[in-house]
């Protein structure tokens, strides 16, 4: 696909990064001096399992899928300490957006970092041995201190899955949006179009809402298949909306 202006990828600076203070020089390596992009959206998220669990779909299955999920919710670093539990996702725009912070953040894997791509920022990252219940090493997890997206196709889904269309300056909106006409109503796994108690409202009448996503709860509430979950609508709705038990 060719560069554009509108390119746009997802960081999330992640809770091993906040713990050990690296956040301003990982916002430096990825400045507009340095990168030539732009910020198009910044927040501080204290991460659902649900968001989690979307975030990291597709690797649900794999070994180190459960303390993958533990860990982008700080509930690694942070054990005792649930108010520090959170991560900074932001938007970066401009050309080449996606390959442009790949290149800055590294490989995934921080050993391979150090060895092959020195003064990446995943270069500064830990690679932590994952032991069974009996204590017996069974893999390893990756702290590795940033997300990026890894291509234009990741980038909208987790842009789409973070970010609502108001969280980013209407200038910035690199996918298409619409007006919503109707309530949506979240309630345990559950849509509905008419208020049930103690559901969350997640869109009313006059928001703008990502256009795919109107177009997936349509069909959801349908019982239809759609280009996503249902928890990939309505995780971003509940952001922050509730202090989730530890
Ligand atoms: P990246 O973050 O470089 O795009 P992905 O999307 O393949 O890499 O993996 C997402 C996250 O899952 C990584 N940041 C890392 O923490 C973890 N991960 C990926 N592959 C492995 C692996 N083989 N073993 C342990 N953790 C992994």
């Amino acid at each position: 696909m060719a560069s554009k202006e509108s390119d746009q990828t997802l960081v999330l600076i992640k809770p091993d990064a906040l713990k050990v203070s690296l956040t301003g020089y990982i916002l430096s390596q990825f400045s507009e001096f340095h990168t030539g992009l732009r910020f198009a959206a910044a927040k501080i998220v204290q991460v659902s399992k649900m968001l989690a669990e979307e975030h990291y779909a597709e690797h649900k299955g794999k070994p180190f899928y459960p303390p993958l999920i533990k860990y982008i919710r700080g509930q690694l670093h942070y054990p005792t300490e649930a108010q520090k539990r959170r991560v900074i996702a932001i938007v970066y725009s401009g050309p080449d957006a996606v390959k442009k912070v790949r290149e800055i953040a590294g490989p995934t894997n921080p050993h391979v970092a150090r060895e092959k791509a020195p003064g990446t920022i995943r270069a500064l990252g830990t690679v932590v041995p994952v032991k069974d219940d009996a204590g017996n090493v069974v893999g390893e997890r990756m702290d590795n201190l940033v997300h990026a997206s890894a291509s234009d196709a990741e980038a909208e889904r987790e842009i789409k899955l973070w970010f609502k269309p108001n969280d980013i300056m209407p200038y910035m909106h690199a996918y298409a949006t619409e007006t919503c006409d109707e309530h949506y109503y979240f309630k345990d796994g559950k849509l509905f179009t008419t208020h049930a108690p103690d559901s969350t409202c997640l869109l009313a009448p006059g928001h703008t809402a990502w256009k795919s996503d109107l177009e997936a709860l349509r069909l959801l509430l349908q019982g239809r298949p759609a280009s996503c979950s249902t928890d990939a609508v309505v995780a971003k709705y509940l952001i922050n909306e509730k202090r989730e038990a530890v």
